[in-house]
């Protein structure tokens, strides 16, 4: 079991209730921003809602530990060497949170309800704990480090399917690679799977596959806040996270393939000469 209540001041409490908060607020913002702006293009958008989450979170996190350190996409130059640069920066801190306030930040500018607060925190260079909050289905994703994943209070594992035949996938197309080599392997794996869902929160698919809605999600070029928590849920709930290439995650890792297990020798069998 994982104590929630925020009197202990655990870190994963903390983190909980500030994904409940910032979810919340994020809610209430949801078809009324007012400032869309283009980061690196026009698929790599921010809202002042994005901005405002982070702060939210960022504030309260420093209110309970104001000694622990604190990555958040917002805070950090766009582009893929920003955030190579700020991870290396806090890599050694005994005590980082990585935020993502917004993942899905496309789908909550258009209105398409599929998009989460996502926190991390690392002890020591590990995951220690990972919460993701869908505000608008009101599902509360909480793992901590050798303690279970959960949702909504209920222990919940992989799913048991053992072939990719069966499989139902998730993928994504992040606005930093949209390169050839993604598209073709996409093209290559649709025909071998149940089938595949695109739908724009690298944390969420990792909180659905720990829930087991769907059994095996990959993607390339994402960032350390997109996928944190998410990697430590499907651990916890007994699944398996490497890079494309079989190399076991770490926080450095940005092309991700994550499996119940069963079927992970079998994707990445797909990414044979990915790289070449
Ligand atoms: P975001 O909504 O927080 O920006 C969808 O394929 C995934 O790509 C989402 O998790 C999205 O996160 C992420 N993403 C968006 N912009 C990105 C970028 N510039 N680099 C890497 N990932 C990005
Ligand atoms: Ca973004
Ligand atoms: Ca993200
Ligand atoms: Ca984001």
């Amino acid at each position: 079991r994982i104590v929630t209540s925020i009197a202990g001041k655990s870190p994963v409490a903390v983190a909980v209730n500030t994904a409940a908060k910032a979810g919340e607020w994020i809610k209430s913002k949801l078809g009324s921003y007012e400032n869309l702006e283009e980061k690196t293009s026009s698929q790599d958008l921010v809202t002042e809602v994005d901005q405002g989450a982070e702060k939210l979170i960022t504030n309260l996190i420093n209110t309970y530990f104001p000694n622990h350190a604190i990555l958040g996409e917002e805070s950090v130059e766009p582009g893929p060497e920003g955030a190579k640069r700020a991870l290396e920066k806090m890599r050694n801190e005994e005590y980082l949170w990585i935020i993502d306030p917004i993942d899905g930040t496309t789908n909550f500018v258009h209105g398409f309800p599929f998009f989460c607060v996502s926190i991390g925190l690392v002890h020591e260079g590990e995951l220690a704990a990972g919460v993701i909050y869908d505000p608008l289905r009101d599902e509360m994703f909480v793992s901590e480090k050798g303690k279970g994943a959960y949702l909504k209070g209920r222990q919940i594992r992989v799913s048991r399917e053992l072939r990719l035949s069966e499989s139902l996938m998730a993928s994504g197309f992040p606005p930093q690679d949209r390169s050839d080599r993604h598209l073709q392997k996409f093209t290559e794996i649709v025909p071998k799977v149940r089938n595949i869902r695109t739908s724009g929160s690298a944390a969420l698919h990792l909180a659905y596959l720990a829930a087991g809605r769907i059994s095996g999600f990959w993607e390339p070029s994402l960032n350390v806040w997109d996928v944190a928590a998410g990697v430590l849920l499907v651990q916890e709930a007994g699944g398996r996270v490497t890079d494309l290439q079989g190399n076991p995650y770490t926080l450095e890792t940005t092309d991700i393939a994550a499996t119940n297990g069963h079927i992970h020798d079998e994707l990445l069998k797909c990414f044979k000469n990915y790289y070449d």
